[in-house]
């Protein structure tokens, strides 16, 4: 099967770089960014902060280190983070907080990956030297796990009121920000000014090969440079990359509305479907999870058939089924996709 045959909805990480973005790519001025030379890696940090309406940021390599690196740069071993229990930073980002922070986690439930700040106020620790202290609050924005939800910017500022009467910091895990801010018409400083950190993704829905940033105050981000050398992501003419993520904030923000016209155009049609569950209201971006049911056989095992003709999702769970729109996916593709499911669920009869 050809590349253009296939419809690749296992992530928005999948991604390939377009033509325009290539040139810009190949056309970067570089120099060596440990030394803080490379100008596009400059010109990329200035532009990220002022998105963000914070006063510096920092290029680091993946979204896991620019979260690990925030938490590195706000926290002490033996503090404990306060996060929902279906976040990245503690499901997908091989123990980093305990491994490279020496934090432990408070995980607080929640539908669709989101809590409430009396759930934040009930889970702070006492000053006292029995209890790991609680420091920093970690909201996950959209969520992943949660379908990717879009937190509301009243629930986040009630929480920003309890973090700050208890002298907590809070971190912003922004992989997908901008998927919340076309949703909801926010602008990312909007969002971003409730947090001491925030992270963002640049090779998510964006597109862009390689990157993330943290953005914050110019003192913190300091900290966060000496840790991104600690843990290995010190780069050096990462221009290169750093002008695809340029490229990427300037030409393919305004686009993810497209994909989340097309995640929701996907669930409705495979809400209709035997076998598979998914309420179309959950799909508030470019994320759907659809449940498998028993009769149906297991995840694994649909998303072979899938993919056999040419259709690619994620088994997240013995019947759970992950599938994530994006740049490299057309309204089309998403239309022969839903054929593919149609065909084969319909056609089921020995699983
Ligand atoms: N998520 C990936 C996998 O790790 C699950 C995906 O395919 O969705 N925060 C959030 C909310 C994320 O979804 C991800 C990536 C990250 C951080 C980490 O980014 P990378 O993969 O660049 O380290």
């Amino acid at each position: 099967m050809t590349d253009t045959n296939i419809v690749d909805l296992r992530s928005d990480t999948v991604t390939k770089p377009t033509p325009d973005m290539r040139q810009a790519m190949a056309d970067a001025q570089v120099g060596d960014d440990v030394f803080g030379d490379d100008p596009t890696v400059n010109r990329l940090q200035e532009k990220v902060a002022e998105l963000l309406g914070k006063e510096a940021a920092i290029f680091v390599p993946s979204g896991s280190m620019a979260n690990q690196t925030a938490i590195r740069a706000q926290t002490q071993p033996g503090d404990e983070i306060i996060a929902h229990a279906d976040s990245h930073i503690y499901h997908y980002e091989a123990g980093a907080p305990s491994g490279l922070s020496g934090c432990s986690l408070r995980l607080l439930p929640g539908p669709q990956g989101r809590y409430t700040a009396s759930d934040v106020e009930a889970a702070i620790r006492p000053l006292d030297s029995h209890f790991p202290q609680s420091t920093l609050i970690v909201v996950e924005n959209t969520h992943n796990r949660g379908g990717g939800s879009v937190w509301s910017i009243d629930s986040i500022a009630a929480i920003r009121a309890v973090a700050d009467a208890h002298n907590l910091k809070m971190h912003l895990d922004g992989a997908r920000l901008m998927n919340a801010c076309i949703a909801t018409g926010t602008p990312p400083a909007g969002y971003a000014k409730y947090f001491d950190t925030v992270s963002t993704c640049f090779s998510k829905g964006l597109g862009a090969p390689v990157g993330s940033a943290v953005a914050g105050t110019a003192a913190t981000i300091r900290r966060v440079h000496r840790f991104r050398k600690m843990f290995g992501g010190g780069m050096r003419q990462a221009g290169i990359i750093a002008a695809g993520a340029l490229y990427a904030i300037e030409n393919h923000i305004d686009r993810l509305s497209d994909d989340h016209d097309n995640a929701k155009r996907l669930a409705l049609a495979a809400a209709e479907m035997p076998g598979l569950s998914i309420d179309p209201d959950s799909v508030e971006t470019n994320i759907a999870y659809f449940d498998v049911d028993e009769n149906a056989g297991t995840a694994q095992s649909r998303c072979q058939t899938f993919r056999e003709k040419g259709v690619w999702m994620l088994p997240v769970a013995p019947q759970r089924i992950r599938a994530v729109t994006h740049l490299d996916v057309s309204r089309d593709q998403i239309e022969r996709a839903i054929t593919v499911l149609g065909n084969v669920l319909g056609s089921q009869s020995a699983v």
